[in-house]
């Protein structure tokens, strides 16, 4: 295993979810977590977004949000980091599939990387469906580019809003 201190740093997108406690002070702590681990920095923190759940509808609507990082740890790694974040903020996986949860945090993107097991799938494959992924994404970086499809996140959001789907409503600061 090469150290990962000698690897270039490299961008990762991340989501923030969440639809149980305090769901904004979370993510204002797990985003306060990530860009004081070492080796990584933060980059770019969307708007706050609330949209109704997709999955189960008897549960409350999500929180969402997106930020970017720069860091020199694998992918790997920082999803390890992320699932450490997750339990802090009281995180439990017992729960249904799509079901309400404190804290998610999913790795949309990894660099250019491709990848697809278990543990990891890179990009992430339901963010080309998930207003609540592309729009926070949107107001920081539309012209991302995913590497299977080639489509930009503006592309890929317009053309979901073409499809007929609304928009969410206005973000806020966080
Ligand atoms: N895993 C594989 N690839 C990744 C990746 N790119 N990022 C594995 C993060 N994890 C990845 O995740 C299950 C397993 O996926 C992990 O062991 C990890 O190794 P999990 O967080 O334990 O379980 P989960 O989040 O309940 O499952 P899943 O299928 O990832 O759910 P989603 O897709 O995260 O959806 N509605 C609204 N409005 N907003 C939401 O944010 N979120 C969900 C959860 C449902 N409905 C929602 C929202
Ligand atoms: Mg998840």
């Amino acid at each position: 295993m090469g150290m990962s201190r000698d690897t270039q740093p490299v961008e990762a997108i991340i989501a923030l979810g969440g639809n149980l406690g305090d769901v904004r002070k979370s993510f204002i702590g797990a985003r306060e977590m990530l860009s004081v681990e070492p080796g990584i920095s933060l980059l770019a923190s969307s708007r706050l977004y609330r949209s109704a759940p997709m999955g189960p509808q008897d549960q409350a609507d999500y929180l969402n949000a997106v930020v970017i990082i720069q860091c020199n740890l694998s992918a790997l790694q920082l999803l390890h980091r992320m699932q450490a974040i997750e339990l802090h903020f009281g995180r439990r996986r017992d729960g249904q599939r799509w079901g309400e949860r404190t804290l998610d945090l999913d790795l949309i993107a990894y660099n250019d990387t491709q990848m697809q097991s278990p543990e990891l799938t890179l990009p992430h494959p339901g963010m080309q469906e998930r207003m609540f992924v592309l729009q926070p994404l949107c107001d920081i970086r539309p012209d991302w580019r995913h590497p299977i499809t080639g489509k930009t996140a503006g592309e890929m959001l317009r053309q979901r809003i073409v499809a007929g789907e609304h928009p969410l409503g206005e973000g806020e600061i966080w």
